[in-house]
């Protein structure tokens, strides 16, 4: 297992679309070991295969890493496909480790249902609901090549990738000069 680097935007990585995985090999296992490694070493709820630099279609999550006490609930997710939408939406302020330290509300449906293959290859079918929908939605988008800010208006984008910007440049200047 291995903590692996997160790409920041603006990647060409992260705008590009994942291709699906066609066999769960150990390979395919690995990777979303790692994925799940550097997820919660972040720590972040969820972890998208672009972030890392791999266009496989796979993703990680985990809803309850950050409540103390809870026992960590790991989902390993490949080629997942969503199967329905609820007519409820529901707001919820996104964050992405692609884009440190910038947040903004995102609308989208309230319940997704998800078919994906699980690591041992296997077909399933969940309905993910609360901040687990709205995690699912944002990870299968990392996928599709589309970030949270790309549900924003043009103005709130571009705003928030100003200030992202300027933060890693004080990042940069910071590590060149202490
Ligand atoms: O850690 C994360 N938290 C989060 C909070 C609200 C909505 C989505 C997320 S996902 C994010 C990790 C990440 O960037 N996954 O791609
Ligand atoms: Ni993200």
């Amino acid at each position: 297992m291995a903590v692996l680097p997160i790409l920041i935007a603006p990647h060409p990585t992260l705008k590009a679309k994942a291709k699906p995985v066609k066999e769960v090999t150990d390979a395919v296992r690995a990777l979303l070991d790692d994925m799940l490694e550097t997820m919660y070493d972040a720590p972040g709820i969820g972890l998208a295969a672009n972030q890392i630099g791999s266009l496989e279609r796979v993703l990680v999550m985990d809803c309850g890493a950050r409540e103390e006490d809870e026992e960590t609930r790991p989902m390993k997710i490949i080629n997942p496909v969503i199967t329905g939408v609820s007519e409820e939406l529901s707001s919820y302020e996104e964050g992405c480790l692609s884009i440190p330290e910038q947040y903004a509300d995102v609308e989208r449906p309230a319940a997704v249902q998800v078919k994906y293959l699980d690591e041992n290859g296997k077909t399933q079918e969940r309905v993910f609901a609360g901040l687990e929908a709205t995690c699912v939605q944002h990870e299968i988008d990392h996928l599709d090549g589309i970030l949270f800010v790309d549900h924003l208006s043009n103005l709130k984008r571009n705003m928030l990738m100003k200030k992202l910007k300027k933060l890693i440049k004080e990042r940069e200047d910071e590590a060149a000069n202490g």
